[in-house]
């Protein structure tokens, strides 16, 4: 490329600058305690390596890099790390159709990635890399995994768990959607199973607590959904005698007020108290109702359009303050790992247990007057507040007192209690899949669960390929027996491995706190720099994690800082949610055809105008209808921006006094680099770009029919608009940088500053008016006091032909309106 040319050719600046930077490494973070800038920490959410990126990655990622790149021309000390969640599932399934190892297809993907990275120039500190399932990665989840063990955070027990039929895996809770495995879409079915948990409830009041913090930093739709999964409840356990039966059974309801509307009791079919209680006429029929409600999820089972199915189990419990005989019945609805796995049922006030009522004739006693039709002839239950009735000592009063009365009465006789549930269940982590890091314990006949001792992890993965991956039921990593047989680390006993690897999100849980140091040998992470760097500043990712991963690194934050080992409680104090990529309306889809291949928009239009695209589509929340946008557009702005600063450079040498340009460009460029810094400061990306579009307008304008393009300020226009365009377009930035005789990398060039001199205009027109009418307009300064513009005002020799003597009343509003009463 000669000087004097201005045709601007995205794919030879990509190829020219993409060498330079290597050279340059410009976006390398400083740890050095020394460093007097003040740190910020910038994280995307790291990306799975099953292909190359696509048209998520280049909004996410674009966003992500606009702050950085930001922060880094603000003067900042920077870390804007890459990395990649390597374990999990497809890999294994395309090295079983290959017959190959997972490394393979993995790391493979992982290279293509980074280099669409680096085309793609995000501004990464590339010396931070990781990768999740390198060895000196888990050898530390490994470590992590013993940690919480060791603390009781990490234990197994025996239950129903979600299964996926097809990925031949358990699930977690969170990875079950609508009934499906989150994955591939098939039913999940319930199985008995033991596996390992995290005893992430351990958590529940903390992580809704923390979340104080977060309040007006994280979207408030994600704040709802952790709130609703944790799902805090208040209300009462209440003791029931069950004739027969020596020790009471406990129910929780958040309703105590309705005792006395209690008509029936519900016991969980599969939990133990139903199969102690059941009478022998009774069994039968109900080891079968059992069987049948075993193979149901919970979301079925408390699905309200769902018909209601139960059996009488024989028995009879009282209610604790009428004396009241109700049957006892077991039913699906009940869940038995919620509360205590048994209910009251108010059939008048709860629909559920009225739906139930009417299906198998129970009696319906309404306890509260809410002035609503009665239940029992509608078929819909009253929930809301009322007087209470046919409620003995609770008669008249309203919900809340009857709730404290009821409560006090049942402490006195030590029969009920206040208590607080939580929806959050425990963490379900063990996956019978290969390509995960494996569960670092031994089980030995006399120890029982041994954890492998630190010196000995990472407890690597055996070598296996292709057709031993394949899933079975059991893990893939049981076949390989040498590996599973060793002794115990207690005994010496002949001992097995755990077989289990762990799910992916244990592996995301921390990685961010790796990044500081990813090589640090000494531990998970370096504790002193974290101290330096965290938490991190703001984070960048999609809205799907808002309850998995986003609640499992706030719980692993809140462990390794009541291990000492960091001291923040919620690692991520800014979060911001992309929006969609789509096409015509629709997700992007092979079914559709609708897809958008991000390679193939590079090629056609080159980096710069792909990104600049997808920031000026509208605000980063909001989803992108790529039939809406145009990149062909983004990349004729480019050219002219190009343009602009290649004439410039070509007018004029750097380091010119500016003060002697022309004034009304001046003050244009002081604007926008007054205004693009608050915009993307409030990361209203879109309208920044807009402002650098109409600076390049001015710009050239001044060129064409202005001063030239050798004036001063045009030098500075075009400087500007390099610096600012730089956060969005940087290799076109970088090549007008260059044209502009500037030297160095534009993205170091430093945020430009705007001259409040020149922000100011120089004038306003004040009105005056005289007894409501307009007299006069004068020319002031905005700065104007109130009483130099009354005196102006009265100076006027137009004011004064309407005066006749001193006026009744004068209401100055600086700088715009004088308002005379005579
Ligand atoms: C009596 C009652 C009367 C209730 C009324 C509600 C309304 P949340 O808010 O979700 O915590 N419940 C308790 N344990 C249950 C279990 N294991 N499976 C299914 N349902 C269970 O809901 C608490 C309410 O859900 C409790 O309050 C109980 O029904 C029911 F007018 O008790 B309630
Ligand atoms: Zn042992």
């Amino acid at each position: 490329m000669h000087s004097d040319d201005q045709h601007y050719d995205p794919q030879a600046l990509q190829v020219k600058w993409q060498r330079r930077w290597e050279e340059l490494d410009p976006f390398r973070a400083s740890d050095d305690p020394a460093d007097p800038r003040e740190r910020r920490y910038m994280l995307d959410m790291f990306s799975y390596p099953s292909g190359d990126l696509h048209m998520g990655h280049a909004e996410a990622f674009a966003i992500g890099d606009v702050v950085s790149r930001y922060w880094v021309q603000r003067g900042y000390n920077v870390l804007h790390p890459v990395g990649w969640d390597s374990f999990g599932l497809p890999a294994e399934n395309a090295a079983i159709k290959n017959n190959a190892h997972p490394t393979e297809w993995t790391y493979a993907n992982i290279e293509t990635q980074a280099g669409s990275y680096r085309r793609y120039a995000i501004s990464f500190d590339w010396s931070s890399r990781l990768h999740t399932s390198d060895e000196t990665y888990y050898r530390w989840t490994q470590w992590l995994f013993v940690r919480f063990f060791e603390r009781g955070l990490a234990y197994r027990k025996g239950g129903l768990v979600n299964w996926c039929p097809k990925d031949q895996t358990v699930l977690a809770n969170e990875q079950v959607k609508d009934g499906r495995c989150e994955r591939c879409g098939t039913e999940v079915v319930r199985r008995e199973l033991t596996q390992w948990y995290f005893k992430i409830t351990d958590y529940a009041d903390r992580l809704l607590d923390d979340m104080a913090q977060l309040e007006g930093n994280w979207p408030e739709r994600v704040l709802a959904m952790q709130r609703n999964w944790i799902g805090r409840s208040e209300g009462a356990d209440v003791d029931f005698v069950i004739e027969g039966r020596d020790e009471p059974v406990t129910v929780y309801t958040t309703r105590p007020d309705t005792l006395y509307g209690a008509t029936f009791f519900v016991v969980a079919p599969d939990a133990a108290l139903a199969g102690e209680i059941v009478t022998d006429d009774r069994r039968e029929a109900f080891e079968a109702y059992r069987a049948a409600v075993s193979k149901l999820s919970d979301i079925d089972r408390l699905s309200t359009d769902k018909e209601k199915t139960g059996v009488f189990l024989g028995r009879y419990a009282i209610n604790p303050v009428s004396g009241e005989r109700m049957p006892v019945w077991a039913a699906d609805y009940v869940l038995s790992d919620y509360g205590h796995g048994a209910i009251m049922a108010v059939p008048a006030h709860d629909q559920r247990d009225l739906d139930f009522a009417r299906a198998f004739g129970l009696p319906v006693r309404v306890v509260v007057h809410t002035g609503l039709a009665d239940p029992g002839e509608t078929g819909v239950a009253t929930a809301g507040d009322g007087a209470m009735v046919n409620s003995g000592p609770l008669d008249g009063l309203a919900k809340a007192d009857a709730i404290r009365k009821i409560v006090e009465v049942l402490g006195e006789r030590g029969t009920g209690r206040p208590t607080v549930n939580f929806r959050l269940r425990d963490w379900l982590l063990s996956r019978q899949r290969f390509w995960g890091c494996p569960i670092p314990i031994i089980h030995c006949g006399d120890c029982g669960e041994v954890p492998v001792p630190d010196e000995q992890l990472p407890v690597t993965l055996p070598d296996l390929r292709g057709e031993a991956l394949a899933p079975k039921g059991v893990s893939p990593l049981a076949s390989a027996e040498e590996w599973v047989n060793v002794s115990c680390p207690k005994c010496g006993g002949a001992a097995k491995r755990d077989t289990d690897t762990m799910d992916t999100f244990v592996d995301s849980s921390w990685y961010f706190l790796r990044y500081v140091n990813p090589s640090y040998e000494d531990g998970p992470f370096d504790v002193e720099g974290v101290r330096r760097w965290g938490p991190i500043d703001q984070y960048v990712g999609g809205v799907e994690h808002a309850v998995l991963h986003l609640l499992y690194s706030r719980f692993f934050t809140k462990v390794l800082h009541d291990m000492g080992m960091v001291d923040f409680v919620e690692p991520f104090t800014r979060l911001l949610n992309q929006g969609q990529v789509i096409n015509q309306g629709k997700a992007m889809s092979k079914s559709l055809g609708n897809g958008i291949d991000l390679g193939q928009q590079i090629d056609a239009y080159g980096v710069d105008a792909v990104r600049l695209t997808v920031l000026f589509a509208g605000p980063p929340e909001e989803d992108i209808d790529w039939a809406d946008v145009s990149a062909a557009a983004s990349q004729k702005f480019l050219a002219r921006a190009f343009r602009v600063m290649a004439e410039a450079g070509a007018a004029s040498a750097p380091g010119a006094d500016v003060t002697a340009g022309d004034v009304d460009l001046r003050r244009t460029v002081h604007h926008t680099v007054d205004e693009v810094t608050r915009l993307v400061e409030s990361h209203r990306f879109n309208v920044a770009v807009a402002r650098l579009m109409e600076l390049t307008s001015a710009a050239r304008k001044a060129i064409d029919s202005g001063p030239g393009a050798a004036d001063p300020a045009v030098r500075e226009a075009a400087e500007a608009l390099a610096v600012m365009l730089s956060l969005v377009a940087p290799y076109v930035a970088e090549e007008g940088w260059e044209r502009l005789g500037r030297t160095g990398s534009v993205a170091l060039a430093g945020w430009p500053v705007a001259d409040p001199a020149l922000l100011v205009q120089d004038s306003v027109t004040c009105v005056v008016q005289v007894a409501g009418k307009v007299r006069d307009r004068l020319e002031v300064s905005p700065e104007i006091s109130e009483i130099d513009l009354e005196a102006l005002a009265l100076n006027s020799e137009k004011v004064r032909s309407f005066l006749s003597g001193a006026p009744r009343k004068i209401i100055v509003r600086a700088p715009k309106l004088v308002n005379i009463v005579p």
